[in-house]
């Protein structure tokens, strides 16, 4: 199933960051050597994780050598922790067959299903919509979740997206799980989640992507479109820099095989072009946009250019009060939340959903980065998603309940 990954992987090199210089370097090897950055790093605090293709790695720790940056193997069999992954979700699936959706990997057809089932079994709450078909024709579905259907303009709107690059496998979940606790396991404490708020939640931002990592190539981000003149060879762009905002400025490369090609230009892809549609379908009353990626235990706002938004105190107060919510639940060896903006706690990227959410008007545009277990990666084994899922949502609830008490500002 994953022959297609396996020619291309090669090795994943931890590199010891020591300051923003070392961060800069990465990023400039980014495009020149085709790098596949796993985990971006923190200078003092968290050692960056990059895939290097055979071909590139030679010269690539050559440069690191010159540029006196100490280095180690991390993973030096990545065909084999993809095999590992397979096996482990395999006996999983077999072992918890039937178990809930939301405690699983599932495929984007059983992910329709759910949220049909749901639309149907809880007509007063849950209404299903196409956001638009995907390039290979997947309807792009998400659901409407309100006791008011969607008529009361003194409620906020939260705004949640995963899966936007298909290999961050756990980030549905987290999607499908938070619809689940507020149709179908609403507890007498998150009533005011479900009364107070309207919700739109999107578990599969990516599903040619997503359903393309299932079958072919489990690393694959990008979305599916093909167009000859541009590439012969390959297919999609990152839909996390295709927006337009500072659209291919920065943390993107020309080529267009790379994992971080903005496309030809702003919106080239429909899957962006329909979430931009959703945003400002709802945008009078979005109050929060929450963009969700794995890995790294990070909670992420803008801008990326080295600009704050305006509100960036309030911004700042609600990501942290996430981080605070979900550490308080981690597990006692996870890392705990780093929080602050993109550019300064991760990187830069330019044509990213959250600049553009934030740009537009949305107040709180969020990324959240999931959890890294003992150096699982993309490749979360399924036994944890349960524990993402349980104290993930803590944290949503609470930015769920800032969100209503901002927004009355608004009003
Ligand atoms: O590079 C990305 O798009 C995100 N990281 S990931 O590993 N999930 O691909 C980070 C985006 C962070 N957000 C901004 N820089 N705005
Ligand atoms: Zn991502």
């Amino acid at each position: 199933m994953l022959a297609k990954a396996h020619g291309k992987i090669s090795t994943v090199h931890g590199v010891v960051l020591r300051n923003l210089d070392d961060i800069k370097l990465i990023r400039e090897l980014e495009s020149d050597l085709d790098l596949d950055i796993w985990r971006a790093g923190l200078p003092g605090v968290k050692d960056a994780y990059i895939m290097v293709r055979p071909q590139f790695k030679e010269k690539f720790l050559e440069r690191l050598d010159e540029a006196g940056i100490q280095h180690y193997v991390h993973n030096k069999d990545v065909v084999r922790a993809l095999d590992d992954f397979e096996a482990r979700f395999n006996q999983w699936k077999l072992r918890r067959n039937n178990d809930a959706i939301y405690n699983t990997y599932p495929r984007y057809g059983e992910i329709e299903a759910y949220l049909d089932r749901l639309g149907r079994e809880y007509p007063n709450i849950v209404t299903v919509v196409n956001a638009g078909n995907s390039y290979e024709g997947r309807p792009m579905k998400y659901v409407k979740i309100s006791t008011t259907n969607f008529e009361d303009s003194t409620k906020p709107i939260y705004f949640m997206d995963a899966a936007m690059h298909s290999r961050e496998w756990v980030t549905p979940p987290v999607a499908l799980y938070t619809i689940h606790r507020l149709v179908e396991d609403l507890r007498a404490e998150d009533r005011d989640l479900l009364e107070n708020i309207d919700w739109v939640i999107m578990p599969v931002f990516n599903p040619d992507g997503w359903e393309f990592s299932h079958v072919e190539n489990r690393m694959w981000r990008r979305s599916r479109s093909f167009n000859a003149s541009i590439s012969p060879i390959c297919y999609g762009a990152d839909l996390n820099r295709n927006f337009d905002i500072f659209f291919g400025t920065f943390s993107v490369s020309s080529n267009p095989c790379s994992d971080i090609y903005p496309g030809p230009f702003a919106f080239s892809e429909v899957e962006s072009r329909n979430v931009r549609d959703m945003l400002y379908l709802h945008l009078d009353r979005i109050q929060i946009y929450m963009n969700m990626h794995s890995y790294g235990n990070f909670i992420l706002y803008g801008f990326d250019n080295n600009t704050l938004p305006h509100n960036v105190a309030q911004l700042h107060y609600v990501a942290a009060a996430m981080g605070a919510h979900i550490d308080a639940r981690k597990m006692a060896d996870a890392p705990y939340y780093a929080v602050g903006n993109s550019n300064y706690v991760l990187y830069g990227a330019s044509g990213t959903s959250q600049d553009y959410a934030q740009a537009i008007g949305v107040p709180f545009a969020i990324t959240l980065e999931l959890p890294e277990f003992d150096g699982y990666n993309f490749l979360v084994p399924p036994e944890y998603i349960e524990q993402i899922n349980t104290e993930t949502y803590a944290g949503i609830a609470e930015t769920a309940r800032l969100s209503y008490l901002f927004y009355r500002d608004r009003l």
